[in-house]
């Protein structure tokens, strides 16, 4: 096989440039160089990238500082000027263009090459796929294929148009080098988003009947889904970029008019056909004077025939919004697109009421005065009266109830609930009315999305539990529903006043894995384990198993596991299937135990409990979990906080982690090592978990000491009074 040059510009993401470089090592391939052209200065290409046996590394900044040359005095570069840079340096048979992001997928470049050698082709490519995944959790079902080339086909007429049909790019070309030289190829270094256009246009048009496509190549093509630290160029916002992709669209129309080759009809419809998407996506806020002039003038040379296949592909608003524009029409063209806006954004208009409600939040409540002592209090979504929002909220009352109005968010009435508070349920008017109104609001989980907090309003996030699991930006895959959990992050934490911590450790990763000021991290304590503290916790263990109908004088098993981020139905309601044999757990520990079954609040699945009546007690719809501790004689439980908060009554801990491998991976990633940090046995396996529990006292005496560094790392501020301290912090001890 002949040698490949394989050109990877890089600029940021040294974990995105590790699996990029592994995929290509693995193509198999001898003669092959990886040309990675840095455009960071060189700081932070991992170890692992350096050594790899066909990696040359070349930076940008000592490449034009040692020849002390002024052309492009900006900094980045950008990719043009690293694709330029890795050509000079290039010395193989074969171009190959892959940028640090992305990854191929099996042995998509091998494929390439066997085809381009066979073939003697000038360029050769083969199918894109999209997706927001690692390769480690890489499934064709979850990625969107860009182009769908079916089999070994030469790449003309059709086949050619779908390769341009969603983007023009020089990403997963393989290209003879002579053939690259002979045409003198070069990048626009002062175009930022769009350098390649031209040059992939006058490529294809000049290499005509010696292009080939190979539809088993694979070249995954990465979303990020981090637009606040690691924005793709896409991602990226720059008022120049209708500017430059109009020079780009113009200079690669220019090329084809002058020499287009037998497929210039093609190159120029895929072309054509981009520039209405373009269009469509830009206007009017960034296509606008001038330039909205220029692009009307190009939309014009479209043949009206061409023009109206295309048009027709759109709906209905958006066909109207691209006439008018084409004609000049620009007002007629913003109120088309303003439409086309309402009809995305709201499409529930007529059918959510929400919508409505926010419509009168935005004219009405937010102008109306604030409440100074009104508080708001939510706990995971209205769902249930517990966690520290209920405990800061008793705190209050009891102390300060004569001087402030309460209102719940509470979605179902309970007899629970202290006192008597206004009560609304989530999203409702009157939820909308007092969230604008309230000074102060109390939540345990994120406020909703469309939430916009003012000025006066003081925020208090209690947060709902010392992570193990990665959150937010430590998270590399999402495997939740919305791949927008980040961006939507890092907005809503910034409406937060305070952020109670329960420790050191939670400080830590909040700081930063929510990107949130450490100054404003109350390190109290967790205002809903000071229960745990309390003088009356045996009279309240007694008062729950009679509400639990739980017979006295029987040992209780909880089992309280956590949701799996990728086993769901739709947003916030997940799978869950049972592992543990709830029927030999009867039969092994039946005649002293009890087993108190908790799902997570995500969970929307009804377990199948039938039969099992004397032994499974179901605590699910059991409001407060931090009262079900307190009748708790064992706890069991997966990745769950749970054990966090259970530590601190110092009873015996297991986890049962049954999917360990996929969960530490694939699925989210932990903070610590389980096996070696972890205040219990980590078992696998229904007959691990119940030797466990048969031999319970060896255990406990095993894991003494670890469960002691771990109290006193975990729990060491909890002391019952953590809900006085948060209302000192906040309340100013009103
Ligand atoms: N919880 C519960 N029952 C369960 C699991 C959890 O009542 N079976 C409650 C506990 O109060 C727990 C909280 O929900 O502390 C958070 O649950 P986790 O299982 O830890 O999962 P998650 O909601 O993803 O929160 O920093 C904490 C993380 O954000 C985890």
């Amino acid at each position: 096989m002949s040698k490949v040059s394989v050109i990877v510009p890089y600029h940021k993401g040294p974990s995105y440039l590790e699996e990029c470089v592994k995929s290509i090592e693995n193509q198999g391939l001898s003669d092959l160089e990886i040309l990675i052209v840095d455009d960071r200065g060189g700081h932070d290409v991992p170890e692992s990238v350096l050594k790899a046996e066909h990696v040359r590394h070349i930076v940008l900044e000592e490449e034009f500082g040692a020849k002390g040359r002024q052309e492009i005095p900006v900094r980045p570069f950008g990719v043009a000027v690293a694709r330029n840079t890795g050509v000079r340096y290039a010395s193989g048979d074969y171009l190959y263009f892959l940028d640090a992001d992305d990854y191929l997928w099996g042995d998509a470049l091998a494929r390439l090459v066997k085809l381009a050698d066979e073939k003697k082709a000038k360029v050769v490519t083969g199918n894109r796929y999209s997706t927001w995944f690692r390769p480690i959790s890489f499934t064709f079902d979850k990625a969107g294929a860009d182009t769908k080339i079916d089999g070994i086909v030469p790449l003309q007429g059709n086949t050619l148009k779908n390769v341009l049909n969603r983007r023009f790019t020089v990403q997963h070309l393989l290209i003879q080098k002579e053939y690259y030289d002979s045409m003198k190829f070069e990048f626009d270094v002062y175009n930022t988003f769009y350098s390649d256009v031209p040059v992939v246009a006058r490529m294809f048009a000049g290499a005509a009947g010696d292009m080939w496509a190979d539809g088993g190549s694979i070249y995954v093509w990465r979303r990020r889904n981090d637009p606040v630290h690691m924005p793709a160029l896409c991602q990226q916002k720059g008022k120049w970029r209708s500017g430059e992709f109009i020079e780009a669209y113009e200079a690669a129309c220019k090329c084809l008019e002058e020499d287009g080759g037998p497929q210039k009809a093609y190159l120029l419809g895929a072309l054509n056909w981009w520039l209405c998407r373009f269009t469509l996506r830009k206007f009017p806020r960034q296509i606008k004077g001038k330039r909205a002039v220029r692009y009307t003038k190009n939309l014009q040379k479209i043949k009206d025939e061409e023009f109206g296949q295309m048009n027709k592909r759109f709906r209905f608003l958006q066909r109207m919004e691209l006439k008018c524009i084409r004609r000049g029409n620009y007002r007629m063209a913003a109120l088309a697109g303003k439409l086309v806006h309402i009809w995305r954004k709201k499409c529930g208009i007529f059918g959510k009421p929400i919508q409505y409600w926010r419509f009168l939040d935005k004219l009405v409540f937010q102008k109306m005065r604030i409440r100074e002592d009104w508080v708001f209090v939510e706990s995971f979504f209205g769902k249930s009266y517990s966690d520290s929002p209920k405990y800061l909220y008793e705190y209050l009352y009891d102390k300060y109830g004569d001087q402030y109005r309460f209102i719940w968010c509470l979605n179902r009435r309970t007899r629970e609930v202290k006192g008597r508070p206004s009560i609304c349920r989530r999203h409702s008017l009157r939820y909308v009315y007092y969230t604008a109104r309230a000074k102060y609001f109390i939540c345990n989980t994120r406020q909703p999305a469309w939430f916009k907090k003012r000025k006066e309003t003081v925020f208090v996030e209690t947060w709902h539990g010392t992570p193990l699991k990665k959150l937010a930006f430590d998270l590399e895959d999402i495997h939740a529903v919305s791949q927008d959990h980040k961006k939507l992050f890092y907005s809503q934490s910034k409406e937060w006043d305070y952020l109670v911590s329960a420790n050191r450790f939670s400080t830590d990763v909040f700081e930063r894995a929510f990107c949130f000021p450490r100054e404003k991290i109350i390190e109290t304590g967790y205002p809903r384990n000071d229960i745990l503290y309390s003088e009356h916790a045996g009279r309240i263990a007694e008062e729950v198993k009679r509400e639990l109908g739980i017979p006295k004088g029987k040992r209780v098993i909880l089992y309280a596991p956590t949701w799996r981020d990728n086993q769901f139905y739709e947003k916030a309601k997940y799978k869950f299937t049972l592992v543990l044999d709830l029927e030999r757990m009867r039969r092994e520990f039946g005649n002293d135990s009890v087993l108190l079954l908790r799902t997570h609040y995500y969970i929307a699945d009804r377990l199948e409990l039938s039969g099992l009546d004397d032994f499974v007690y179901n605590g699910s719809g059991y409001g407060d979990v931090s009262r079900l501790y307190l009748v708790s004689d064992i706890c069991i439980t997966d990745y769950s906080s749970v054990f966090f908060d259970f530590a601190n009554l110092k009873r015996p801990l297991l986890f049962f982690a049954y999917d360990l491998e996929d969960y530490k991976e694939e699925i989210r990633g932990m903070y610590l090592d389980m096996e070696k940090e972890l205040p219990g046995p980590v078992v696998q396996t229904n007959d691990e978990l119940i030797d466990a529990l048969r031999h319970l006292d060896e255990v406990t005496e095993q894991y003494r000491e670890r469960y002691e560094r771990f109290y006193d790392k975990f729990c060491h501020i909890d002391d019952g009074n953590a809900a006085e301290r948060v209302v000192q912090a906040v309340f100013g001890g009103r």
